[in-house]
């Protein structure tokens, strides 16, 4: 089965109502491909998911940047995967390395997030990736492996799973990793999917790239073989996200 081509918008922490508002109008008037050939998720912070979601074309959908580990309850500043269920939003971003970094989430927990989302009826797109640190010690790929093992410990059904390689070095910081970087790491999480997981889920799971992805570097990282679209940041607030999604076709 073909993987078809994923583009999503990480808003992060950013944007007011105006701004939100603008950014939808961008959105909802641009011309891209079709969603037969690219899937288009915009991830607006919590507290615009309703109006993102009530104004945002029909043929792109929303992502929360995260939500809590198990049910709600008393568990103060979190969001459950119920409440996002509750309005309908069908996405979740998790396992995002500045949550990872800043806010000390484990591996583990944020493999029991994924499993906990996707039960609940999410689609996740979980993030994985190194530090500057641990590629050039040599070991990005047992970094990658153990992330992902995490989740594959805890997850039976990979087709509701978007995989996002995200090297910390190039997030943000305008050094994006070269398209055979990109699609080396790519191959490699791949082949341990078919290896620990299963050949079905390997040749299904879509992987995609983050880190520094904008208007001018798209067409070439997309045109990997094992690169199955983005996750752009910074990117994803400007016209220039229009260009990112037409690397789709
Ligand atoms: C990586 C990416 C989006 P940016 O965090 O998840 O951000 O494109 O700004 O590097």
């Amino acid at each position: 089965m073909a993987r078809k081509f994923f583009v999503g918008g990480n808003w992060k922490c950013n944007g007011t109502a105006e701004e939100v508002k603008k950014i939808v109008n961008t959105l909802n008037e641009a011309q891209v491909p079709s969603q037969d050939v690219v899937e288009v998720v915009v991830s607006p912070p919590y507290v615009f998911l309703p109006l993102v979601k009530s104004t945002l074309r029909s043929d792109f959908f929303v992502a929360a940047q995260n939500c809590w580990v198990k049910k709600g309850g008393a568990f103060t500043g979190e969001v459950s995967a119920e409440m996002l269920v509750n309005l309908d939003i069908p996405w979740v971003i998790l396992g995002h390395s500045e949550r990872r970094a800043i806010l000390n989430e484990s591996s583990e927990f944020v493999g029991d997030k994924v499993a906990y989302a996707l039960a609940q009826g999410l689609k996740v797109i979980a993030c994985v990736g190194e530090t500057l640190e641990e590629r050039e010690a040599g070991s990005t790929m047992d970094v990658v492996a153990a992330q992902t093992k995490a989740i594959a410990d805890r997850v039976t059904n990979w087709s509701n799973v978007v995989i996002a390689y995200e090297p910390v070095w190039a997030i943000g910081t305008g050094k994006v990793a070269s398209p055979a970087q990109a699609q080396e790491v790519h191959d490699e999480l791949r082949k341990w999917l078919a290896k620990n997981v299963s050949a079905d889920v390997a040749a299904t799971t879509r992987i995609i790239y983050g880190g520094s992805v904008n208007g001018g570097n798209c067409k070439e990282l997309g045109g990997q073989a094992d690169v199955d679209g983005f996750l752009v940041g910074g990117a994803s607030l400007k016209p220039e996200f229009i260009d990112i999604i037409k690397a789709a076709e």
